[in-house]
């Protein structure tokens, strides 16, 4: 069954693979994904190194001047997805792209890469990849770091990488919509729209892209002006283990100068997570740096402390606490919003279902601080539901159904590395 899945998995990766740069799933999806990217190259390194170098560094070019890594890069226009670069303004840059970043995993991927070969020409590619990356987490800590409280921000939804969060609904409510205008979406028409989220939430997407576009994407502007401006644990947990592989990277390649500059975004971090430390909840939420109002849900993305190195009994307890508990109400874990929650859907994309990329983070946090039986009830829940439903794009906890695009490279690239 394994070697069966694991050859079905390498032929997902190739087909979407365009040419050194990989789509999410054909189709729903017809572009390069940031976070996407990261996690595909660490698929593809487990049978191909090379080629999971490759990932990150097309990925890469499309880094803008100031640092940002967009979240889509618009390789080629596909009038089948919505909304493509005309709507970003980007349509006349080299590379257009979206205006915005995603969860930045890729440090952390180039540090499992490195770790697995280490010889000259993997050196020599560490050495023009890391200033980029370098560059990239400068950019997120001063750009969505605006006043330096040591907790990452993000201007958009989409920017998270968990679209239609239930805890991006209150911050998301303020948002004019008024002068969004008429739009197709094109992501319903391959997928049932059930399981997409609603057209409300694709209103306050446009709105804020139109506010970032008018600005031309300018830090200081989305950090003081932006309609949605909300600290988010999912990025500040990912940027956080990031940093650490930043700067074990750094100290590889003997790059001191780099190291203080490092050091510190680590040690911000570890203080700054504190402000998303909700106390009614006893669990890491979002901040509405709007508000100040934190988000009123547990999420995956809290489960993922341990992944960024935080691991304070005072935290983890808790944390761990209400893991048990949302384990205790699906049949496959890890439920992306907790299934007592009003506003918890077991089919509505970021709203409920499981995503594989999230249970291997969480896991790998979990086994790293010894919470070996958690971890291997994560990972074989992937194997179940992967085993059951395939390598969809996400998956209902309750009845292990799969959702969303299929033959999906992030499902099948977690399955290669770490599920199989
Ligand atoms: C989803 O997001 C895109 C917008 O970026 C969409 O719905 O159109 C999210 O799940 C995101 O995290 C993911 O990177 C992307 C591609 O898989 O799809």
């Amino acid at each position: 069954m394994s070697a069966d899945l694991d050859k079905i998995a390498i032929d997902i990766l190739q087909a979407n693979d365009l040419g050194g740069y990989t789509i999410p799933t054909k189709g729903l999806y017809p572009y390069q994904w940031n976070w996407d990217s990261a996690f595909v190259a660490q698929g593809f390194a487990t049978f191909d190194v090379n080629r999971g170098w490759q990932e990150i560094e097309t990925l890469l070019q499309g880094q803008w001047d100031d640092g940002m890594v967009p979240h889509i890069l618009f390789r080629k226009d596909d009038p089948t997805y919505f909304p493509g670069p005309s709507v970003w303004g980007t349509q006349n840059r080299a590379l257009p792209s979206s205006g915005h970043s995603q969860p930045p995993v890729a440090a952390s991927t180039v540090r499992l890469l490195f770790e697995k070969d280490q010889s000259a020409t993997y050196v020599e590619r560490l050495r023009v990849v890391f200033p980029k990356l370098l560059a990239w987490h400068r950019w997120y800590h001063t750009a969505r770091d605006f006043d330096g409280r040591g907790v990452i921000a993000v201007m958009h939804p989409w920017e998270s990488g968990r679209d239609n969060l239930p805890d991006w609904d209150g911050p998301a409510a303020r948002v004019d919509t008024s002068g969004v205008g008429d739009y197709v979406r094109k992501d319903t028409s391959f997928v049932n729209a059930d399981m997409r989220p609603r057209k409300t939430d694709y209103d306050r997407y446009l709105a804020i892209l139109q506010f970032g576009r008018e600005c031309n994407w300018d830090a200081e502007k989305i950090a003081r002006d932006a309609p949605f401006y909300v600290a988010d644990p999912g990025v500040t947990f990912i940027q956080l283990r990031a940093d650490r592989d930043l700067l074990a990277l750094a100290h590889a390649l003997g790059e001191t100068a780099a190291l203080p500059e490092i050091e510190e975004w680590i040690a911000r971090a570890e203080q700054g997570i504190e402000l998303l430390w909700n106390p009614d909840l006893g669990a890491f939420t979002t901040l509405d740096l709007r508000s100040g109002v934190h988000g009123e849900g547990v999420s995956s993305a809290s489960f993922l402390a341990p992944y960024a190195g935080i691991c304070k009994a005072r935290y983890l307890e808790p944390t761990l606490a209400h893991f048990d508990r949302m384990m205790s109400k699906v049949t496959y874990g890890v439920p992306s919003y907790d299934p007592d929650h009003p506003a918890f859907e077991s089919m509505r994309y970021w709203r409920g279902p499981v995503w594989g990329i999230l249970n291997y983070m969480i896991a790998t946090g979990f086994a790293e601080i010894g919470e070996t039986e958690r971890a291997e009830r994560i990972r074989k829940d992937t194997v179940a539901l992967i085993e059951k439903s395939g390598f969809a794009e996400y998956f209902d906890p309750i009845s292990g159904e799969g959702a969303g695009g299929n033959s999906f490279s992030w499902t099948s690239a977690i399955w290669l590395n770490w599920a199989s």
